[in-house]
């Protein structure tokens, strides 16, 4: 579970960083996967969601492999998560993002489905999975600490948003460092300036109340459905009608909200 000091820093800056979480036989595990995926869906690789130019993606992944359901459920990641959300969540989606060698441009900064914190409070928390190294040059993920707090969108409010901020902070670190991260918070992945690309899982949960980014009941094949535990259930909302309805009225026909 994540330390006092931990969930404080989550709260106060808008994220908080465990280096080395995950363990060496996962991570191996997660890059032979990717790569296993990005091979055989070429083209198509994350077509279900969508294709971002200077970046390759993965979509629907817990349909794509059991490691990972074991990504979904680690435990400091669903302490912090629930450290952000506070109550009842569900997983809104698991995706990867690699970006490209010698991308010129930054993502612009954001916050994840363009969320504003509401009456009930802040609603969606994602966690950055860092499959390769994070480092200055190669798209490490930056955000701008407290911005979460702000209740306000980077658009609406700076006048570049692909430009650095001046209080961002560039998070860097080894691979199988996590970075979990209320997603209210500005954040981007920046220019990868290397000659390799940087691979990232992106494992974003959702309040209870709230649409699933990836309809995950429409997605999951019934091969898949039918070996989950009833927390895996749960975590996906598998048996939630209220899920049902939220999210099938925000969710375009594929299954996907984009
Ligand atoms: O991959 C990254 O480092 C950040 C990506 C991100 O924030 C996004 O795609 O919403």
């Amino acid at each position: 579970m994540l330390t006092e000091s931990q969930k404080q820093q989550l709260d106060d800056e808008g994220f908080v960083v465990l280096e080395d979480y995950i363990p060496a036989p996962m991570l191996k595990e997660l890059r032979e996967r990717i790569d296993e995926l990005f091979a055989r869906e070429g083209e198509n690789a994350g077509s279900e969601f969508r294709h971002e130019e200077g970046a390759r993606r993965l979509a629907n992944l817990v349909d794509k492999g059991k490691v990972f359901e074991r990504v979904i459920s680690m435990p400091e990641v669903l302490d912090g998560t629930g450290t952000v959300i506070r109550e009842r969540f569900k997983l809104s989606s698991l995706n990867v993002r690699s970006t490209n060698p010698h991308t010129a441009d930054a993502q612009p900064l954001h916050c994840d489905m363009g969320a504003i914190p509401d009456e009930l409070g802040y609603w969606v928390s994602n966690t950055v999975w860092m499959i390769d190294d994070f480092t200055v040059d190669n798209g490490a993920i930056r955000a701008v600490p407290g911005t979460h707090k702000l209740g306000q969108l980077p658009q609406n409010v700076i006048s570049d948003i692909r430009a650095p901020h001046p209080d961002e902070r560039l998070i860097t670190g080894r691979a199988g460092t996590v970075v979990i991260m209320n997603a209210h918070c500005w954040h981007g992945g920046t220019a990868n300036r290397t000659d390799k690309p940087r691979c990232a899982m992106h494992s974003f949960y959702c309040r209870w109340d709230k649409p699933q980014q990836q309809w995950q009941k429409q997605l999951l094949r019934a091969e898949t459905q039918s070996r989950l535990s009833p927390e895996l259930r749960a975590l996906l909302a598998l048996d939630d009608p209220e899920n049902d309805r939220i999210t099938s009225t925000n969710t375009v026909k594929s299954g996907f909200l984009k």
